[in-house]
């Protein structure tokens, strides 16, 4: 697919919804049975659109969005892409002044969220022009009164490949969360390559178990089902009795690790329940081998691991047809350049020596939202994106991630900035110093553990700290664990030894609370 070809001068709107808009076939179930053709959900989209135009939301304004999976919130994106606007969802797990931030920080227009919380954001956001709407699961709301009263058509707006689709905030090594900018080539390119690698057809059936506030399960997902006009299982999360009813209708899975952790500890998972699937794909995290092998053992499948981030959308991925090989992530996809650069002196690595991974390609962003200084940052002189993570390519290509340059702990899949809880922690009294690091956890991968120097003048108190992380932070980021110390070792820089943190604490005991 490429841009210039399609008359509606709206490449992404096209490929993944115009093309479909006279079908009659399921593009989606819900978990209650309710069934969406193309047709219907395009329809949708059209009245999403020509509400959001109504209210006189111009081509490259924000639109952001914190509401319950449904197809009413899918169809928010969609008509984003529609109207030329930005699509910016946030985690439903985000509290209030995090999504304030966010809406600040983007300028946005609009905000929908969930109807229980419009009060109180009318009152926090009163003054700053943000027009506050609502939508709840069951596709009820402000907003969604809006939308029924649309026609079923809409005009498209041209758009071409360097315009922002979609901005998605990530928190930041620093602490200060950016929000990476991915334009409508990346978006395309991306779902492209991914639908023909992993040969998804319309005969296809994916099991979406996955939240669509974050690549995973809207582009990595969503998208590679649209661009192939395959249909979806629809679950509103990942529930085990709602995924094990909904797999003899699927062909498809992809999933976070503990997806597949949490499968396996089922007894339905066998060869017999999963012998019509076709593929399982796993990425956001590392899948451990034991995890890998225990789930060829049971069902006679091979997952397929593939590695990505938000600012490069899917960077590699393990081939479907030729050797899906343990403890990698696969080779880089086609039109991606992979990199594994030197720390010392900047130079290329040899195969098999650990590197920083770097990226260039149709994939990768166009740089953070209103943050220069730190797009330059992220980017070599010669195009390259600065991945944060490290890795070596092995003779045969093979990308394989051996940890992290970047302080990060990955959990249940959700990205967790540890600077980001320590600058909370720091302000709590009887703290004089803290550091976050991620343990071993054998449902999430990482689990957060907060290790603290306490204040010689007062004492530390676990639960008036556990009070104001609550106040201030998603539930996900919450440190499960609090460990004092008498002080933090420092290597002769100064610098915070993480590594001696997590030997020490690797075992710590998995009482969560
Ligand atoms: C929920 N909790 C978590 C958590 N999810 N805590 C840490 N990490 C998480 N990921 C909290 C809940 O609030 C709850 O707190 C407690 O942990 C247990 O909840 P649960 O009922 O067991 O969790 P559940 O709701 O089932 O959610 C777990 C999950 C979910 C794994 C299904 O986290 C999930 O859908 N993860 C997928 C994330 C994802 O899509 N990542 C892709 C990012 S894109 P309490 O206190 O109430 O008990 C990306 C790039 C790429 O990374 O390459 O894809
Ligand atoms: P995010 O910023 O939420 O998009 O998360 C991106 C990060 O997730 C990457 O930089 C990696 O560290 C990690 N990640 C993604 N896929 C994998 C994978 N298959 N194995 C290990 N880590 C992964």
């Amino acid at each position: 697919m490429r841009y210039g070809k399609n008359p509606m001068k709206n490449e992404l709107f096209y490929n993944l919804v115009g093309r479909h808009s006279s079908r009659d076939e399921t593009f989606l179930r819900e978990a209650d049975g309710t069934v969406w053709s193309y047709k219907r959900f395009i329809q949708l989209t059209n009245q999403t659109a020509n509400a959001l135009q109504s209210m006189g939301i111009k081509p490259g304004q924000r639109v952001a969005v914190q509401v319950d999976k449904s197809p009413a919130a899918l169809a928010i994106y969609t008509a984003c892409i529609q109207s030329g606007l930005v699509f910016l969802p946030l985690n439903t797990a985000y509290t209030a002044s995090e999504v304030e931030f966010f809406l600040e920080d983007s300028g946005a227009r609009l905000f929908i969220c969930r109807p229980d919380l419009r009060d109180q954001f009318r009152r926090n956001l009163g003054g700053t022009g943000v027009c506050v709407e609502t939508l709840s699961a069951d596709g009820t709301g402000l907003f969604a009164d809006r939308v029924a009263n649309q026609s079923l058509v809409g005009p498209v707006c041209a758009r071409n490949k360097r315009d922002l689709a979609v901005i998605l905030y990530t928190s930041g090594t620093t602490g200060r969360s950016k929000g990476a900018m991915l334009t409508h080539e990346n978006l395309l390119t991306n779902a492209s390559t991914l639908a023909k690698l992993w040969k998804i057809t319309d005969q296809d059936t994916l099991l979406h178990a996955l939240p669509i506030f974050h690549i995973h399960g809207l582009f990595v997902a969503v998208n590679t089902v649209l661009v192939a006009g395959a249909s979806m299982e629809y679950l509103p999360k990942f529930n085990l009795d709602d995924v094990f009813a909904a797999l003899p209708k699927s062909t498809l899975f992809m999933g976070v690790p503990t997806f597949y952790t949490r499968l396996l500890q089922d007894e339905r998972l066998s060869a017999e329940s999963t012998d019509h699937m076709r593929l399982f794909v796993s990425g956001s995290a590392p899948l451990l081998a034991d995890t890998f092998d225990r789930f060829q053992q049971r069902t006679g499948h091979i997952i397929l691991e593939r590695y990505g981030m938000t600012e490069t959308n899917m960077i590699a991925s393990n081939p479907y047809d030729g050797e899906r090989r343990k403890g990698t992530v696969g080779l880089p996809l086609p039109g991606v350049e992979v990199q594994i650069v030197r720390d010392e002196d900047g130079q290329v690595c040899a195969a098999n020596e650990v590197g920083q991974i770097h990226v260039r390609g149709p994939n990768v962003c166009a740089g953070y939202w209103k943050l220069e200084e730190k797009t330059k940052a992220e980017f070599t002189s010669n195009g390259y994106f600065r991945t944060g993570d490290l890795g070596c390519l092995d003779a045969d290509g093979y990308l394989k991630l051996t940890g992290r340059a970047k302080d990060l702990i990955i959990s249940g899949g959700y990205n967790i900035y540890p600077k980001e809880i320590e600058a909370v922690l720091d302000g709590c009294r009887g703290v004089k110093e803290s550091a976050v690091i991620g343990i071993p956890d054998p449902d999430f991968g990482e689990r957060v553990l907060a290790v603290i120097v306490e204040d010689e003048t007062e004492t530390f108190d676990e639960e008036s700290t556990r009070a104001v992380i609550s106040s201030g932070l998603a539930k996900f980021k919450h440190p499960k664990l609090y460990k004092t110390v008498s002080e933090l070792p420092r290597n002769s820089m100064g610098k915070v030894q993480k590594k001696d943190l997590r030997t020490q604490f690797a075992q710590s005991d998995a009482r969560l609370n």
